[in-house]
Formats: structure tokens, sequence, C-alpha cells
């Protein structure tokens, strides 16, 4: 595939969810070295600034290109070679991390446990599944997800291996809360004060929660922990077409639309985060970033360069 078809997959979701986006990016960064013959370096900052500019939230795109990018090497076979490896180590890092983040998550859900999941998360699918696979008897309710209905990919993922799954409105939450024993959410991004960046309308389920003491958890890599939050940077909330949500009558009357894709919850809205690492506190965040994705000691000035092309 070339890369602005790939591009394009990502931009009009039909590849979509922070992982997936992640591993893909990853495919297309190895497929496109191994196609390169001259300008190494060049032609794969121009990959990476192509896929970049695809999808702005989920900072997992980000991480894996730019794990990818710390290729090194002298001759073009070399660095080749050495991006393809790092490639294909971001790509078992994303599925050995969702394995374990399946087990160590499936240990804090009880028999017979009503979960609530927002979205389509990929993480917290893989951690429903486990709870079901080891034999406990769970519900769960999933929202719409408006405006692109992801809640309908959740619903058919969980159902097709047979777990109990009943379909709300997205407004439906504040009204099912009390039936819910828990939450759980997955993560576009996770920033250095442990706020959590996940589809629209994820806040207000943290808040229905925190409302109802219904403890909420997020089933998130490490690498959607976002290392340029750690000098500032703010997590660039995407907003998508006004087609996506009004009918054509209404936008010719001239009625105007907002449609952010994403919402941020803060950290005092979050039980646990389970990581692959551990099930830890959002406020280990900014651990996660300086020891796990290795930004120890590194200067604000040093993430410019080492990503200077990303931004
Ligand atoms: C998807 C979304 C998901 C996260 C986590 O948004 O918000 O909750 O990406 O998913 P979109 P995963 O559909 O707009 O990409 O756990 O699969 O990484």
């Amino acid at each position: 595939m070339d890369l602005l078809t790939a591009a394009e997959k990502i931009r009009s979701m039909e590849i979509r969810g922070a992982s997936r986006i992640a591993k893909f990016a990853a495919e297309v960064m190895k497929e496109h070295a191994l196609k390169v013959r001259e300008n190494f370096d060049e032609e794969m900052l121009r990959a990476s600034q192509i896929l970049l500019n695809t999808r702005p939230t989920a900072v997992s795109l980000f991480n894996a290109i730019n794990y990818i990018m710390r290729y090194r090497g002298e001759s073009i076979e070399e660095k080749r070679e050495s991006l393809v490896n790092r490639a294909e180590e971001f790509i078992s890092w994303v599925e050995s991390a969702q394995r374990r983040i399946a087990e160590i998550g499936e240990k804090r859900i009880k028999d017979g446990s009503k979960i609530l999941t927002h979205c389509n998360s990929s993480t917290a699918i893989a951690v429903i599944k486990k709870v079901h696979e080891v034999g406990k008897r769970i519900e769960v309710f999933a929202t719409e997800s408006r405006p692109r209905w992801q809640g309908h990919i959740t619903a058919k993922q969980l159902r097709e291996v047979g777990i109990e799954v009943t379909l709300i409105v997205d407004s439906a939450v504040r009204h099912v809360i009390s039936e819910v024993d828990c939450v759980l959410v997955g993560a576009d991004t996770i920033t250095a004060n442990g706020a959590l960046v996940n589809k629209i309308g994820t806040s207000q389920v943290a808040l229905c929660a925190k409302e109802a003491r219904v403890p909420f958890m997020v089933a998130a890599e490490t690498f959607k922990f976002s290392p340029k939050t750690l000098f500032g940077d703010l997590v660039q909330i995407e907003e998508r077409s006004a087609e996506e949500v009004a009918p054509k009558e209404l936008l010719e009357l001239g009625v105007k639309v907002r449609n952010p894709a994403f919402d941020v919850t803060p950290r005092s809205y979050i039980d646990v985060i389970i990581t692959e690492i551990g099930a830890i506190p959002p406020e280990m965040a900014y651990f996660v970033i300086k020891e796990r994705l290795g930004y120890t000691g590194i200067t604000e000035e040093e993430l410019r360069i080492d990503t200077r092309h990303y931004d």
C-alpha cells in the first residue's frame, strides 16, 4: 500500500482507535522503508510527517513514529534494517501490552459485574473478553458513541464471543449508572498530570461515575502517555466535519455545528489506569513518561530536536 493511501485510511477512520492507528503506522513505516532506494533519512522523515498529519489527538501515533525514527546506521542498508527492527519491536509491544493489560485488568472485575464502556477501545475490550474467558458472569452497557457509532462495533465484538450487551444512547449514562459496578474505557492520550483524553463524552461518563461512586478505570498501554505534555504542550483535540453530525438541510439554514472528537477527563475522576506495567494511579503518569518511555533527564530542547519534524 502506498503512503498516501495509508494516510487516507487513518484520516477517514477506516483504520481507527489509538492502538490500531499506532500499529498500522508502524506497519506502513516498515513497508515504506523497504521500498526506499535513496535519501533514506529525508524520505522517512517525509513519511513520518504524512502519517502524523492524519489525526492529531492520539499520542500513540506520535510515540510509534518517534520510536521507529530513532533508527541508527551508516549505510542505507543498516538504517533500513534498524528501522525495520524498531517497527517490528513496536508492533510486538502493542500486541504484548494488550495481552498483559487483559491479565491485570481481569482481576479488577468481579464475578457478576455490570461494566459500562464508551466508544470502541480494543484494549478495554481485551480486558472484558478476558473476564468472560476466565468464567466470570458479566454484562456490559455500551454507549452508542455518537456521531460515528463506535459503540455498535463494541456491542458486536462482545456479543460475538457470547457476552451480554445492552446498547444505550450516550445521554442514558446517568440513568443507568446506578446499575453499573464499574466503568472501563480506553485512552487516546494520557497527559503528564494524569488526565485522560478519550472519545468525546468520556468526561461526562466519568462525571456520572464519580457522582454515583462507581469506579472509573482506564485500560491504556504506556505508549498512550504523552512525552510532549511534560513540557506544557496541550493535547490537540480533533474537530471533525459538521456533516458527521447534522443533516444538509440544517447546515443549509446556517446552523453552526461543533464536532470535537475527544475530551479531557481530569485525573481526580480516574480510579486506576491499567497498563502493561501494572495497575497504577493517574498520578504516576509522570514516571511512566520519564522511566518507561525513556525520557529520563531529557531536556525540552532535546525533545524538540528528537521530534522536530513532528510538530
Ligand atoms: C477511539 C477511542 C478509543 C481509544 C482507545 O476513537 O476514543 O477509546 O482510541 O482505543 P476513534 P484502543 O474511533 O475516533 O479513533 O484501546 O483500541 O487503542
